[in-house]
């Protein structure tokens, strides 16, 4: 949009009088942020209301990706690049002697979502409005996103995130588009009198659903998708509608929290509650809205496109049925045509004990007719099916099974599209997990290699960088992502190593600043800033990271003359409020740093920094300072990885074993820019056919792991007794499930190989100018496109 500085001034010195009676002076962040949302929000709500008559008018087929995660983070700044003005914005409020960038940091992170999964919805809705397709979001309004974190004595706490106290300047309640949704009761099929069947339920309870609707807007072209998120409210009836305390409180808690579980299916009722009602809210819209259309329901797959992100909101197969049989009354078969037609999948991991499965009875008791229609598919799937391919591998894909409702089955079944996240895991799928699906319906397998929003992690987070761009290669990167590579014919140039250089050490100046306001640490921005940031996990292998640093220590403190390459490791995770190793993990990270980092005999050559509640808004300040990207999962068991190619953009190099979308960054730029190490797919896998891995055998033999893993039982790391005997035990009285030991050496080697590459500056910047130049391929804008093109088959319009 146009916009002069001075029009936006006025603009929001009004809106500064007007929503607070307040002048500039007197205003607090917090009211200049509320006020400057409002005034942004007023900027494109013509934008907002031209996109949707349009749509309504041309009813365009639109893709709606159901998710029960999405983490935008913060959305001031981005929406003000989007809209084209973030520059007049700036320089205006400077004129008022104001900072944006202090301005922003009121607004709260909206964090409802644990990791990847809801950060890769996020990146998708901004790459969809970018892209110009007509693609929504529907989710859950969480009134408590994901917990935040604190340390206390190392351990990890959790704090409520009460995100919404301050009001939310981005959403629109939609008084007028609530929809009911029903719970438990019993359920009849009766004669209508015409023939038909119809439910009548009984003693069903009745909640409403409320939409609060966020525009998603594209970049720079006039584009405002919606994220459509529910939040449950008592109805009103015209008995009345007194509830006691309880009954209100049970109610309200649908839509209270999120569930901080990024890996371990639990299968508790309340979750299986959420998933239903926003499955359902948010199909009952988009059935009411086709219906407006006026269009044949034959038509349905050919205006609508849902999307089902991971198995939780899998029920989106059997609630669509429920429309089309009980609301529109369609025969089963035409129903189950247009339901595979309209619906896809995506599958986020491999690891078993994510996999949901809710036993059928309390599905039935909850969702009684859903449980009807669910039995109903799984027994024609049978019969349709064992004829063709045998009783055992129908036994192995059906959806009931040992009187539980497999979610990923009834995702793949229910779907015309099942997709991994990265060349290898959809591999993965179709070879081994999955593999017996693949049997069934190979067509329906593909690959979507996840991606990120690039201009989020470069332009808003990167602005440093992002000028020496812009005076290296123009500025039509900005806009057009694939003109990164225009940076290639640089990769030789000294002077604009030095310019990326420089960047690249004011981005660790600001974050050793941050480092010393939040922990005390001095670290130096001349080292090497070392970096894993990522959901706290077993397979994640924090700790192989944790158990190199001590290695490092122990050469050092043998080797008082030793001299190295400084590194400062800095950490970011999350650890799931259940999950007691993960926390274990937290603890002996926090002791080792406080070790390490308080011994004067080390001179400060290692430092170790865990920084607190690592949420969107730090990725954004740790990113654009790593010089050193960890992604060393255990082969197989990252599904891709996100956080990888948005470090590689910010030009880290990467230390990687082969796994998720970690092969692909090594092929796109080239194995001498990237340090794989490890095993692969195969050796893993060899591993579990032979049944012989052992751990023992390696510490046994290995004299370095012998001193690293006493240290965690000697008393050398204070203040973990039990953490340390509960680390050592899982490595080698358990055997080391996710090989840390197996991968040591190797792991070793290649971090010093880093060493070595850095102390030449010259190399290093060249291979750190490669990894932002090969970039673009890892652009969300990409990714959705393949979606929109081969599953959603939906265009871009506007
Ligand atoms: C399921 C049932 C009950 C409670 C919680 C859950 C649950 C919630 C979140 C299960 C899994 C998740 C999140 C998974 C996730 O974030 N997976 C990551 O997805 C990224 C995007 O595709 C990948 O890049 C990561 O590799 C993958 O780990």
């Amino acid at each position: 949009m146009k916009l002069t500085k001075e029009q936006f001034t006025e603009d929001f010195l009004r809106q500064l009088q007007q929503r607070f009676a307040l002048s500039v002076e007197d205003s607090s962040n917090y009211e200049l942020y509320m006020s400057l949302g409002a005034l942004t929000r007023a900027y494109y709500s013509a934008e907002w209301k031209s996109n949707t008559e349009v749509l309504k008018k041309d009813k365009n087929k639109q893709a709606y990706y159901f998710s029960i995660e999405f983490l935008p983070g913060k959305m001031l700044k981005s929406n003000l690049l989007s809209l084209g003005i973030l520059e007049t914005v700036k320089s205006g409020l400077k004129d008022l002697s104001l900072n944006l960038d202090e301005i922003a940091k009121a607004e709260p992170d909206m964090a409802l979502g644990n990791g990847g999964l809801g950060r890769l919805a996020s990146c998708f809705m901004d790459a969809l409005a970018s892209s110009n397709f007509p693609g929504n979001g529907n989710g859950i309004r969480y009134n408590y996103g994901l917990f935040k974190q604190k340390f206390v004595d190392g351990y990890q706490v959790e704090l409520p995130d009460s995100w919404l106290k301050g009001g939310n300047v981005w959403e629109v309640r939609k008084e007028n588009k609530a929809v009911n949704v029903g719970f438990s009761g019993q359920v009849y099929m009766v004669d209508d009198g015409l023939g038909n069947l119809k439910p009548h339920y009984e003693n069903q309870q009745i909640l409403r659903a409320i939409p609060y609707d966020t525009p998603m807007l594209g970049f720079e072209n006039d584009v405002t998708n919606v994220m459509r998120l529910w939040t449950v409210e008592i109805p009103v009836t015209e008995e009345g509608n007194y509830l006691t305390v309880e009954k209100r409180r049970a109610v309200e808690d649908i839509t209270a929290v999120l569930y901080p579980d990024d890996s371990n299916y639990e299968g508790r009722l309340l979750r299986l509650k959420q998933e239903y009602f926003f499955v359902s809210a948010g199909l009952q819209s988009i059935h009411n809205y086709f219906l407006s259309l006026g269009l044949p329901l034959s038509q349905f797959p050919n205006h609508v496109a849902i999307h089902i992100n991971d198995t939780h909101p899998a029920l989106c197969v059997p609630e669509l049925m429920r429309l089309l049989l009980d609301v529109d009354g369609l025969s089963w078969e035409k129903a189950w045509d247009i339901t595979v037609k309209t619906m896809s999948y995506t599958n986020h991991t491999i690891m078993q004990e994510a996999l949901e499965k809710w036993p059928t009875q309390m599905v039935y008791d909850l969702l009684p007719r859903l449980c009807q229609i669910i039995q109903e598919i799984d027994r024609r799937f049978v019969a349709e099916k064992t004829p063709q391919v045998g009783p055992s591998l129908v036994h192995r894909t059906r959806i009931l099974q040992n009187d539980h409702v497999h979610m990923a089955n009834l995702a793949i079944i229910g779907s015309h599209s099942t997709n991994g996240v990265a060349k290898l895991h959809s591999d993965l799928l179709k070879n081994v997990v999955l593999h017996d699906f693949y049997l069934l319906y190979p067509e329906r397998f593909n690959n979507k290699t996840n991606g990120i929003a690039i201009r989020r992690w470069s332009q808003l987070a990167n602005e440093q960088m992002s000028q020496v761009l812009d005076e290296t290669i123009g500025r039509s990167w900005r806009k057009n992502i694939d003109d990164l590579v225009l940076l290639k014919a640089y990769q030789d140039d000294p002077a604009v190593w030095e310019k990326l250089a420089t960047a690249k050490r004011a981005n660790k100046e600001r974050l050793s600043q941050f480092i010393m306001e939040t922990k005390g640490i001095e670290v130096s921005p001349a080292a090497i800033f070392d970096v894993q940031i990522k959901r706290l996990h077993a397979y994640k292998r924090q700790l192989m990271n944790l158990l190199h640093i001590l290695k490092l220590y122990i050469d050092l403190k043998e080797n008082p003359a030793k001299k190295m390459i400084p590194r400062v490791f800095i950490f970011g995770a999350k650890a799931a409020p259940s999950y007691d190793y993960a926390k274990t993990i937290i603890k002996c990270i926090n002791e080792v740093a406080d070790l390490i980092n308080g011994d004067k005999s080390i001179s400060g050559q290692i430092k170790v920094v865990f920084l607190e509640n690592y949420n969107v808004s730090l990725a954004e300040l740790i990113i654009p300072a790593a010089d050193v990207s960890e992604q060393i999962s255990l082969a197989t068991k990252e599904a891709s990885g996100t956080s990888n190619m948005k470090l590689m953009l910010n030009g880290a190099i990467t230390v990687a074993t082969l796994d998720g979308a970690n092969v692909e960054i090594r092929d796109a730029v080239g194995s001498e820019n990237i340090f794989i190490f490890g095993l692969d797919e195969q050796e893993v896998y060899g591993y579990y056919k032979r049944r012989d891995y052992n751990a023992k055998k390696i510490y046994d033999e290995d004299p370095i792991i012998q001193k690293v893993l006493n240290s965690f039982i000697d008393g050398t790391i204070p203040n973990i007794q039990r953490e340390g005997r509960e680390i050592y035990e899982s490595l080698l009285t358990y055997n080391d499930e996710y090989f840390v030991l197996r991968d040591f050496a190797a792991y070793c080697s290649a971090q010093e190989k880093i060493s070595q590459h850095y102390a030449d500056r010259d190399v290093w910047q060249k291979m750190s100018l490669l990894n932002i130049a090969n970039a673009s391929q890892f652009s969300a804008d990409k990714t959705v496109t393949r979606y929109a093109e081969d599953i959603w088959q939906i265009d871009p319009i506007f």
